[in-house]
């Protein structure tokens, strides 16, 4: 799998192993952008000049692009700024009422703790499913949750353990306890094949920026009966059908939801991207990170290297890891010496990390341009590091 020539910043003889903070993007992506501003700017859905329709146009073929990547329908994604506005937007618009429990899980990203921490000031309760020592959600302990839920909130993949949960079956068991089912898709929208349908979920957010398209990019994806009540969590221009001085008229899902002048070019971006990882075809890009994750295991031998998350089959492309006793950061910082960014800290996963009892980890993140031959100059680097440190 070359598509190394595709990346432009790979030129610069970088290993970039960061790709579940954010992804590089190829030059297809970059093209679209810089044509949107060269060729195409304007506002959409605002204006009946050429620009202005070519741009509408441009921004709902993204949409086209992105639901067929997805298996969903343009009409049900809600263009959002990222996963985590997605998850806000989620928490909000399920209106949640003193005396409702939302379940989530101790190994989520804070941006799917914190909004609905926030509910908490209204008197709904949180509560959280452990995880086993491979790093898997307890099931049984989550269908014991469930039960009285009105919501169960889970990510697809955990940025830090890799770990793929069962979505699907969390779904069911969120619907036969009439609850609702949310999806923080981030880790798994850029590296898995995703079909919305198969999931069934009711709310499912991911971000652009991590599946090789710009940064602010991303989506939402609702189901339109469930929020054609709900009033939009950011009213502005684009949200109305119609406005009076005593009142409004909301427009139709997903426009009402998406206030104010979008971000144009980087949803284009979005659909170029997810356009781009269709013709690869997300289950080769599968393929080639399950061979990465094996030879980075393989390569572990006799390296004090702690790892975390379970058996290669049931995790995305990523290993956090910890070297010895060396700090994280200091790891991180010995590779970046050597050219190779990975990623330290807490990965704003700081319950997860209070949980494994570690106060950080390093974390190496692929996807489809890295090679086993970059996971051998990181385990080289890995040694050197071990024999500065020691
Ligand atoms: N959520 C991103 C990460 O895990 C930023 O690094």
């Amino acid at each position: 799998m070359d598509y190394r020539n595709d990346f432009p910043l790979l030129k610069i003889g970088i290993i970039y192993f960061d790709n579940a903070a954010t992804s590089l993007k190829p030059q297809v992506v970059i093209d679209a952008v810089v044509d949107f501003y060269t060729n195409h700017t304007a506002n959409i859905h605002r204006g009946i000049h050429t620009l202005s329709e070519e741009a509408t146009e441009l921004y709902e073929d993204s949409k086209e692009k992105v639901a067929s990547l997805i298996n969903s329908k343009p009409e049900d994604l809600v263009y959002v700024k990222n996963a985590t506005e997605g998850l806000n937007f989620s928490a909000y618009m399920i209106n949640l009422k003193r005396g409702d429990k939302v379940v989530t899980s101790v190994m989520e990203h804070h941006s799917n703790l914190l909004p609905w921490y926030l509910m908490k000031s209204k008197g709904v309760e949180v509560d959280f499913v452990g995880i086993d020592e491979d790093g898997r959600l307890k099931m049984e302990e989550l269908t014991e949750k469930a039960r009285g839920a009105k919501v169960l909130a889970f990510s697809h993949a955990s940025n830090v353990l890799g770990t793929i949960n069962p979505v699907e079956k969390i779904t069911k068991i969120a619907h036969e306890n009439g609850a609702l089912s949310v999806v923080d898709a981030a880790q798994s929208v850029p590296h898995l094949k995703v079909d919305i349908k198969k999931i069934d979920a009711d709310f499912l957010a991911f971000s652009g920026h991590k599946m090789l398209a710009p940064s602010g990019s991303g989506a939402l994806v609702v189901k339109e009966d469930l929020v054609k009540d709900c009033t939009p969590p950011l009213a502005g221009g684009g949200t109305i059908h119609d406005v009076t001085l005593t009142g409004v008229e909301w427009a139709k899902v997903p426009e009402r939801f998406e206030g104010g002048t979008p971000n144009i070019e980087g949803s284009i971006g979005l659909g170029v991207a997810a356009e781009y990882l269709e013709k690869i075809g997300m289950d080769k890009v599968r393929v080639h990170e399950l061979e990465l994750l094996s030879h980075f295991f393989k390569q572990i031998k006799d390296l004090p290297l702690s790892t975390y998350g379970p058996e290669i089959k049931d995790r995305t492309g990523l290993v956090a890891f910890n070297l010895g006793k060396i700090h994280a950061h200091d790891v991180a910082d010995f590779l970046n010496g050597r050219r190779i960014a990975v990623r330290s800290g807490k990965h704003c996963a700081h319950p997860l990390h209070q949980c494994l009892k570690i106060p950080a980890s390093s974390r190496a993140s692929f996807h489809i341009y890295n090679t086993t031959e970059e996971i051998d100059h990181l385990f080289s680097a890995l040694s050197e590091a071990l024999e500065v440190f020691s």
